[in-house]
């Protein structure tokens, strides 16, 4: 084959499986038009994909949750608790969502992506057994339709690299040797079912793997590609460099080795075993929504001509990760869409790509010339290169970003006149239904622009009377106003577009609208400050301002690829910076910037991961430093997994940290000890992403764990992230709890 893309969006161009999924889980929706749907949207998929001209179309990329899940299903590694419930969605739903009676699996970051997957769970007791229904099934109706189907599968390394050990200790890639038979028994179904190729998707092998993996790695595909009656296989890598892993895997039989080469830099001219393989080039960047140089591609391609045996241009990753189509936008004007191409556009350019790589440039020299024409009209627009925003930043990066140290800090803040074990929530309180409604009737004209300002004002003043009852130190407002928190700073700042239907799945059903950061960015009037000073007028106590910061900004955003992501993030960090400004201004005295994807960005190789910390740390502490000594900055950090960035957590030097530590036992206090921090901290006291109200004794208890690690000065008290998606009487519980927690040990201390 010469055209296809890794894979492809699954949500549906107008949200039709979430609709359909959350109407089954809701019992609107029967079993039978579930399914509908979703026979549905994979064909309109397919098909699409084939008339559009690719000729290798992945299937089995669609999925009712998440991919990882689905393997696990194939491999019978569903966890005990669930394998009781007889009906086989059900199951599959409560494995993801979990149950009255059983827990959901974990979900955490797919890579370096926004996405989440479900963590499949693999206890010594795992005997893995093939179900390969799935697949047979898109298969068969992929081929019913004249697709010529690739059925995707993740591949066995990626499968229990990602895959958690119930046992401790025990690595889990040990256990490959379990599941080299079932995947030999799946690529033979496969190809009896008609597949002539099948992908398997391996990429953990972009992230740093120890020889003794890769050589694990090659082992397993040579035993895969020994098999007879198999489907060609083609080994897909995505999200980076293959290293090592490129020639031990071109060493082996398969046929194929998808590369990323947006991400990576292989050089792939020096693995001559390559000269017999199908080198699937990932070209179009799966990731953002940049329109490919067309010409650049081209070249890269033909370069590869001369080392690969054949080449096919591809995505650089699935298309998961883009919105389905630009045709779906209307507020985007001409020119900056022109610029831009979004998962069918995407495929466009793969046909253009490949038609020009057999039969010359000429032969589709319009879409060349279009294509030259929009890279021309970007680097030359003026909202690319503000003069004075540059030459700010210069000057504010001149200055230097450091703030007094913590002790002097301490003293300045003093005033703020706060009780030990200070109460405080992290910033939204719940999303009540009378705040959909207001945002809805003003979406469809019902209500103007000032009617949904005292809405908005009616909760906070609510959010604020109740924190006053419940007697907690210090307020927040509670966010009513913002639908997404990097949405809606991005709605007003320059350099940033929002998109109407540019929806990009999350996790399960649960979808985000990126963003799209193009130009220089510039904050032309407060974007805060009128509903922070308003909440901060209905009470004595002190009103945190909320902000977002720099790297979270970015994280969730399409960003920029014609700088380096320091220039964007510190471009946002000024803007952020000039607000903190503007708050303190108007009174506020403690201002939380927080930075929840923080751990989000981090590179997958240990070598990248110091150069992207130090400008992260460098964005946030620009964001943050232009307030005085007296202006006491909090931040929050959601998701447990910080080893590895636990020193950037100091390197912040926010005066109060708040953590998700709730269902990591506090272990982040100790890693916290063990670099010397010595700023306030805040480890989340209970889990709110569970409905249960936790007890005063439960907090308690919490408390004193957190004193033995952390001195009584700096521990501050509140749940672990926020607050927006419980409901109304159990937060008033919790927060109750919270409250006579603290008070019943400061009363012990
Ligand atoms: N905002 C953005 N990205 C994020 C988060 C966020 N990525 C990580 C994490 N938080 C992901 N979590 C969620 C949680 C809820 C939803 C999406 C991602 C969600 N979305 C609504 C839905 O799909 O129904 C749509 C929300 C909307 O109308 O904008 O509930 O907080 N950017
Ligand atoms: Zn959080």
């Amino acid at each position: 084959f010469t055209a296809t893309v890794l894979g492809s969006p699954r949500i549906g161009p107008n949200r039709e499986l979430k609709k359909a999924v959350e109407g089954y889980w809701a019992g609107r929706v029967d079993a039978d038009s579930l399914a509908d749907t979703a026979r549905r949207l994979r064909e309109d998929t397919w098909t699409g994909q084939s008339a559009a001209g690719l000729d290798s179309i992945p299937v089995n990329t669609f999925s009712y949750y998440d991919q990882m899940l689905d393997t696990a299903v194939l491999l019978g590694a569903l966890p005990e608790r669930v394998t009781d419930i007889e009906d086989s969605l059900d199951r599959y739903f409560a494995a993801a969502r979990g149950s009255e009676t059983v827990a959901p699996l974990e979900m955490t970051k797919w890579f370096d992506t926004n996405y989440h997957y479900l963590v499949p769970e693999i206890t010594p007791q795992t005997s893995f057994s093939l179900d390969a229904t799935k697949p047979l099934t898109e298969v068969a109706e992929a081929l019913a339709l004249g697709v010529p189907a690739r059925p995707v599968v993740i591949g066995p390394i990626t499968f229990l690299v990602l895959s958690k050990s119930v046992e401790p200790g025990a690595r889990l890639l040990d256990r490959v040797d379990e599941l080299v038979p079932l995947y030999a028994e799946l690529l033979r179904l496969l190809r009896a079912a008609g597949a002539e190729w099948v992908q398997l998707d391996e990429p953990a092998l972009v992230a740093d793997r120890t020889p003794d993996e890769i050589a694990i790695a090659a082992r397993v595909y040579q035993q895969l590609a020994g098999e007879s009656d198999r489907p060609s296989i083609l080994v897909a890598s995505y999200f980076g460099s293959l290293g090592d892993a490129l020639p031990a895997l071109a060493g082996t039989d398969v046929e194929g080795i998808a590369v990323d080469l947006v991400a990576g830099s292989d050089t792939l001219a020096t693995v001559s075993a390559l000269r017999d393989k199908v080198v699937v080039a990932g070209v179009v960047d799966g990731r953002n929504i940049w329109r490919t140089d067309l010409d650049g591609a081209l070249a890269t391609l033909g370069t590869l001509l001369g080392t690969a045996g054949s080449v096919a241009v591809s995505t650089s990753c699935s298309l998961l990760h883009v919105p389905y189509t630009l045709d779906a936008e209307t507020g985007i004007d001409a020119v900056l869409r022109s610029w831009l191409a979004f998962g069918s556009e995407k495929v466009q350019e793969i046909r253009t790509l490949a038609t020009a790589l057999t039969d010359g440039r000429d032969s589709v020299a319009g879409e060349f010339t279009a294509a030259r024409a929009a890279r021309d009209t970007r680097a030359g627009d003026p909202r690319l290169h503000d003069g004075t925003v540059r030459a700010r930043l210069d000057q504010v990066r001149r200055a230097g970003v450091h703030r007094a140290t913590p002790e002097d800090r301490r003293v300045a803040q003093r005033d703020l006149d706060l009780p030990v074990l200070p109460t405080t929530t992290i910033g939204s309180y719940p999303q009540t239904s009378r705040i959909r409604v207001a945002r809805a009737a003003l979406r469809r004209g019902e209500i103007d622009a000032a009617e949904y300002d005292r809405r908005m004002r009616d909760e906070i003043s609510e959010v604020v009377a109740l924190q006053e009852k419940l007697d907690i130190d210090v307020l927040v407002h509670g966010e009513p106003e913002r639908n997404d928190m990097v949405q809606y700073f991005a709605e007003q700042l320059d350099g940033f577009v929002a998109t109407d239907n540019g929806w990009v799945q999350s996790y399960g059903s649960r979808c985000v609208r990126p963003p799209i950061l193009f130009g220089d960015v510039q904050r032309t009037r407060p974007m805060t400050v009128d509903w922070i000073t308003y909440a901060q007028s209905l009470t004595r106590r002190p009103v945190k301002g909320m902000l977002t910061g720099p790297v979270t900004i970015l994280a969730w955003s399409f960003v920029r690829d014609d700088q380096p992501l320091v220039d964007s993030a510190d471009q946002v960090a000024l803007a952020i910076r000039d607000e903190t400004v503007d708050l303190q201004g108007a009174g506020i005295r403690i201002i939380q910037v927080d930075e929840p994807a923080l751990r989000e960005l981090l590179p997958l190789r240990a070598a990248e991961q110091p150069a992207y910390l130090d400008w992260a740390v460098g964005a946030f502490r620009l964001a943050t430093s232009g307030v005085a000594d007296s202006t006491q900055i909090h931040t929050h950090l959601c998701y447990s997994e910080f080893g590895e960035v636990i020193g950037a957590i100091a390197g912040l030097d926010a005066d109060v940290t708040s953590i998700e530590a709730a269902r990591s036992h506090m272990e982040v206090l100790d890693d916290l000890n063990s670099i010397g921090f010595d700023l306030g901290v805040g480890p989340g006291v209970y889990d709110i992403h569970s409905p249960r109200v936790p007890s005063v004794d439960e907090i308690a208890t919490s408390l004193r764990e957190a004193l033995d690690a952390v001195p009584v000065q700096r521990l501050w008290v509140n749940p672990d992230c926020g607050l927006k998606t419980r409901g109304t009487a159990e937060v008033e519980q919790s927060l109750n709890n919270l409250v006579a927690a603290a008070k019943r040990v400061r009363a012990e201390l």
